[in-house]
C-alpha cells in the first residue's frame, strides 16, 4: 500500500506534495484520474451532494487592481457601471431572496484592494443579518490585516474567500498590483482569525498544465488545507487584457477538478465561474471528478451564471440534492467514509491510492 494512504477507502490528507507527484495526477489518463477522484470524493463526503453559494457584488467596480482577468479594474474599459457599498438593508433582502431560492450560504463580494475601516464596519452589520436568517456568511473584500480578519471574525464570518488565481510563477503576468506573498498573508491572517478559507483560481488566462499544477500543489501543502476550493473558468469580459484568451480544452477543466478532489480530500471543490459557458454533460463530468459545490443564481458578481430554474432541472436530471448548511465547516481535515463508500469496484482502495512520481 503506498505510505500516503491509510486504509481501504480513505487517502490521508497530505501536504507535502511534490512538483512531479502533482504533474503526474494531471498526467494520468482521464478515466483513471476521474475513477480516482470519485473514489476520494466518496470516501470523505457524501455523494451527490452539492453545496450551494449565492454571490453578492456589494461594492461595484473602479477597483485600484489591475487584475488581468476582471471587468472591475479601474484599468480597463469594460462598460461596467460602478456602485457605491450597498446599504445593510440592501443586503440583507438579497440574501432573503437567496435563501427561498435554496442557496446555504451568502457570498458578498467587494472591488477592493483592501477594505477601508469605515466600511467594514458597514459590512460586519450585513454579516450579522445574513447569519440571522440562517445562512452561512462568506465575503470577499481584498486584503486584510490580522486585525480586520479578526474583525470580521468577531462579526460572525463563516468564511473568507482569498484566491491565489494561479501559480506563484506565473502570477506576475496577471497582476502587477500586488504580489503572491500578499495573497498568502491574508490567507494566513484569516486562518489565524479562526475563519474557514475559501481559496482557489482561475483556468484559462493562458497559463500552463504546470501553473495549474502548482496553484493547487501550493493549495495543498498550506498548513490546512483550504474548505472551500473555488475552481473559476476565465469569463471572457471584453475590454480586460484577458479577453482574447483561448478557449480551455473542457476535458483540461475536468482534470483540473479531479486534481483539487485528488490533493485536498475534504475540501468543497466549487465548479464556480464559467458555468454559463458550460454544456450539462460538462458540468455532470465536473460533478464526477468530484466538485461538489455551485454558485447559485442568475448572476456572479458582474456576470451571468445559469438561472435557478435551469440548475433545478440539470439537479433532478443527474439526482444531484442539496447539502445542508454547516457540512463543512471546520472539517479539521479528519476522514469520514460513509457506508457505501467504493462499493463499486472501479473505486476500491488501488484506485484511491496516490500515484509515484
Ligand atoms: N477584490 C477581491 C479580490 O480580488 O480578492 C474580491 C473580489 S474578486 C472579483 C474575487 C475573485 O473573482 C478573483 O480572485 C477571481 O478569482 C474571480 N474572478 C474575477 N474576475 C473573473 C473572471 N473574469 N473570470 C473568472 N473569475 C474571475
Ligand atoms: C470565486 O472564486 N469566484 C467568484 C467568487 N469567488 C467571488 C467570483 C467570480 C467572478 C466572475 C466574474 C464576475 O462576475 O465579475
Ligand atoms: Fe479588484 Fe478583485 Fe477584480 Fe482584482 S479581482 S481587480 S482585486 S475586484
Amino acid at each position: 500500500m503506498d505510505q500516503h494512504t491509510d486504509g481501504a477507502t480513505t487517502a490521508s490528507i497530505r501536504h507535502d506534495w511534490s512538483r512531479l507527484q502533482v504533474q503526474a495526477l494531471f498526467a494520468l489518463p482521464f478515466i483513471d484520474l476521474l475513477l480516482r477522484a470519485q473514489a476520494v470524493h466518496r470516501a470523505h463526503h457524501e455523494p451527490n451532494t452539492v453545496q450551494m453559494s449565492t454571490l453578492l457584488s456589494i461594492k461595484t467596480g473602479a477597483c485600484p487592481e489591475d487584475c488581468a482577468y476582471c471587468p472591475q479594474s479601474v484599468r480597463y474599459e469594460t462598460g461596467l457601471d460602478r456602485e457605491e457599498l450597498m446599504s445593510v438593508a440592501a443586503v440583507r433582502d438579497s440574501a432573503m431572496r437567496a435563501r427561498e431560492a435554496g442557496a446555504t450560504r451568502f457570498c458578498m463580494g467587494a472591488a477592493y484592494r483592501s477594505p477601508k475601516p469605515k466600511d467594514l464596519k458597514v459590512i460586519a452589520q450585513m454579516i450579522r443579518e445574513v447569519r440571522a436568517l440562517g445562512l452561512e456568511s462568506c465575503a470577499t473584500l481584498g486584503m486584510l490585516t490580522p486585525a480586520q480578519a479578526e474583525e470580521l471574525k468577531a462579526a460572525g464570518l463563516d468564511y473568507y474567500n482569498h484566491n491565489l488565481d494561479t501559480s506563484a510563477e506565473f502570477y506576475g503576468e496577471i497582476i502587477t498590483t500586488r504580489t503572491y506573498q500578499d495573497r498568502l498573508d491574508t490567507l494566513a491572517a484569516v486562518r489565524a482569525a479562526g475563519m474557514n478559507v475559501c481559496c482557489g483560481g482561475i483556468i484559462g488566462m493562458g497559463e500552463t498544465v504546470a501553473d495549474r499544477a502548482e496553484l493547487l500543489r501550493t493549495l495543498a501543502n498550506l498548513p490546512a488545507h483550504p474548505e472551500s476550493v473555488p475552481i473559476n473558468q476565465l469569463v471572457k469580459v471584453p475590454g480586460t487584457p484577458l479577453a482574447g484568451c483561448a478557449d480551455v480544452d473542457p476535458f483540461d477543466f475536468v482534470r483540473t477538478i479531479a486534481v483539487a478532489r485528488l490533493l485536498m480530500p475534504r475540501a468543497h471543490v466549487r465548479l464556480s465561474a464559467g458555468r454559463e459557458q458550460m454544456s450539462d454533460e460538462l458540468q455532470a463530468l465536473c460533478f464526477l471528478a468530484g466538485a461538489n459545490s455551485i454558485f447559485y443564481g442568475e448572476k456572479l458578481l458582474t456576470t451571468g451564471n445559469p438561472d435557478v430554474a435551469a440548475d433545478r432541472d440539470l439537479f433532478a436530471r443527474l439526482g444531484l440534492k442539496p447539502e445542508a448548511p454547516g457540512s463543512d465547516a471546520a472539517s479539521g481535515e479528519t476522514t469520514r467514509v460513509p457506508p457505501g463508500a467504493a462499493a463499486h469496484p472501479a473505486l476500491s482502495s488501488t484506485a484511491a491510492a496516490a500515484p509515484t512520481p
